[in-house]
């Protein structure tokens, strides 16, 4: 029988996926790492048994955490990505010829070490690309005492246990609105509500508190076990978020590359949330 792990990130229900072959497994500076093949889903990074992401479904997470936004915003030159360590998201963000500066804080180095060695078809030859400014510091800390300003900030975090909790709080929150450009929107990886539905709730009631414009999107990763991730939206700018399909075409069209996931209609549709979701926002 071949090896089996377990992730059990909820108490009551969890998933499990075949190793077909353990490609590493060590301590990273805070958390326990492997990258193993699994038939399906190809490569597969995990932290503290966590599934963070694999080769083949990666793509619908990072597209829409990177493409929404910075076609949303329409002009967006400087983005920050808290997190993402293994490289995907700032390959999604570089792939935009107008992203002039993406600065990645990632706290745990050893996860961007083995990520080139281990997971480079994420990465993609962002960690080369000379618009990448890789910070390895705490992404609080960063958030905090940074003085530059950001048109959009992803926040591209684990679950709010241990190291990400932190990225959860009012007080990042308050942070980053700061370190944004007055147009400048922040999105976050909220958890999936099915499953997770306090995380949405509790962080919607900080964006509620702090932004003009708070909302969610949301997409189903086949890997984040229990239904559509939800990822938060926030911005003082009104503008942004209630755009036409027509609209985001326009900008779509001039970019010159091809994405799996994101497309115009799924920008808008991505906003449209079945009544569970909807439930859980603050009132
Ligand atoms: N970070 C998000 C992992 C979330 C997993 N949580 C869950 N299934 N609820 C992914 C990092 C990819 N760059």
């Amino acid at each position: 029988m071949k090896n089996w792990i377990i992730e059990q990130l909820y108490p009551e229900y969890g998933q499990s996926m075949r190793v077909d072959e353990m490609l590493y497994e060590g301590t990273g500076d805070l958390q326990s790492l492997k990258v193993f093949h699994n038939e399906r889903f190809g490569r597969v990074l995990t932290l503290d048994n966590i599934v963070q992401t694999t080769q083949a479904d990666n793509f619908i997470y990072h597209e829409m955490l990177t493409h929404l936004p910075i076609i949303a915003h329409g002009n967006a030159k400087n983005v920050l990505i808290i997190g993402g360590g293994d490289g995907g998201m700032a390959y999604e963000a570089l792939r935009h010829q107008s992203i002039e500066k993406v600065t990645m804080v990632e706290i745990d180095s050893a996860v961007v070490e083995f990520s080139k060695q281990h997971l480079p078809m994420l990465s993609n030859g962002a960690f080369d690309d000379p618009r990448l400014n890789l910070i390895i510091n705490d992404g609080a800390l960063f958030m905090k005492e940074t003085k530059d300003k950001y048109d959009v900030i992803i926040v591209d975090s684990t679950d709010p246990i241990g190291p990400g909790e932190v990225l959860f709080t009012h007080e990042f929150y308050s942070d980053a609105k700061k370190a944004l450009t007055e147009e400048g929107i922040l999105v976050t990886q909220n958890g999936v509500p099915f499953m997770q539905g306090d995380e949405l709730t509790t962080s919607l009631t900080h964006f509620k508190s702090l932004f003009k414009d708070w909302s969610a999107y949301i997409a189903t990763i086949p890997t984040y076990a229990g239904g559509p991730m939800a990822f938060g939206w926030a911005t003082d700018s009104e503008k942004h978020r209630f755009k036409t399909v027509e609209e985001i075409a326009a900008r779509f069209s001039e970019e010159d590359f091809e994405t799996h996931y994101y497309n115009p209609e799924v920008h808008v549709a991505a906003f449209a949330l079945p009544q569970y979701i909807k439930k859980l926002f603050p009132v």
